[in-house]
């Protein structure tokens, strides 16, 4: 399955380019990098590192630093770190990103193979609505765009409205939602039910080969930011549950509809969704034990990274 990830690595999105890697199940045509859990400038240089240290040989694309309309968005580096993986500090990638921006390296790559490309958006929608608006070929070329993003039947976790990667960009949110023609949605129904705990953490640390300081310092840190909230049981999986979302459909139940975006008021990037013939599914349950098992049992393999 060919696939370009669009991501703000964070802990949880270096935890699904883990699983990209060793699921074997994706043909990683690029990656693009966006704003969010850190700044667009950290995004790409650890987008860049991730690349080069899995081995992806894919070209990466550095992606918007704001939201669209206007909103000024600040990372909060207590939930991923000031670098976005725990207390490490800033990446050395040894490459650079390609010169086109996010938005045109997603319209071209999916201009190529028409129908072939699904695109996986691990943080705010802001990329991809670029493209949406940019080119209206866009939306028929893309397979599939698969988001891991929105609330649908179950609190936010920005507040009790809204996710984060919806909240931190409404307006591209509903750009995607009204554009694009097909979209399967993740969203905290499923990810906040699928907890990364600390017993995880320390059999995953001896699987892990030569990633084992690195994958200890990120979680621990993502951990201690679930428990200063009162969580302790673990830490969600949100963007590695999405890719498995892909991998392993058969383990989750979706729901088809259409979706609303509210942009205003206190409720401002809730995800207001219709069941019907819509232009998106989202994951409405799932088999969560086997879920995490898919996760940790695929990553037992990275040692051989
Ligand atoms: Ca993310």
């Amino acid at each position: 399955m060919k696939i370009i990830i669009d991501t703000d690595p964070g802990v949880d999105d270096a935890l699904a380019l883990f699983y990209a890697k060793t699921c074997g199940a994706f043909e990683i045509v690029g990656l693009t990098s966006v704003f969010g859990n850190v700044s667009i400038e950290t995004a790409t240089e650890n987008t860049l590192w991730m690349s080069e240290q899995l081995g992806f040989d894919a070209p990466v694309a550095g992606g918007a630093r704001q939201p669209l309309g206007g909103i000024q968005h600040e990372p909060l580096p207590i939930i991923h770190g000031e670098y976005g993986f725990g207390t490490h500090g800033r990446r050395r990638p040894k490459t650079v990103a390609v010169e086109q921006d996010a938005a045109d390296f997603l319209i071209e790559q999916t201009a190529k193979t028409p129908g072939e490309i699904t695109i996986v958006a691990l943080g705010p929608l802001v990329n991809v609505a670029e493209a949406l608006n940019r080119d209206t070929a866009f939306a028929e070329n893309v397979r599939e765009i698969v988001i891991m993003g929105g609330a649908y039947n179950t609190p936010g976790n920005v507040n009790q409205y809204a996710e984060a990667n919806i909240y931190n960009d409404s307006i591209s949110a509903e750009v995607v939602f009204s554009k694009a023609k097909k979209i399967r949605a993740v969203g905290l129904d499923i990810t906040d039910q699928i907890l990364f705990s600390r017993d995880n953490l320390s059999s995953m640390v001896k699987y892990a080969g030569s990633w084992a300081p690195f994958i200890k310092n990120c979680c621990e840190y993502y951990l201690a930011f679930y428990a200063s909230k009162g969580i302790t049981a673990g830490a969600g999986l949100h963007d590695p549950v999405t890719l498995i979302s892909l991998v392993r459909p058969e383990l989750f139940n979706f729901k088809t509809g259409n979706v609303k975006v509210v942009q205003e008021g206190k409720a401002r990037g809730l995800t207001r969704f219709t069941l019907g013939n819509g232009n998106m599914k989202y994951a409405a349950s799932a088999q969560h034990d086997a879920v995490l098992r898919e996760f940790l049992e695929t990553l037992q393999r990275l040692a051989d990274i």
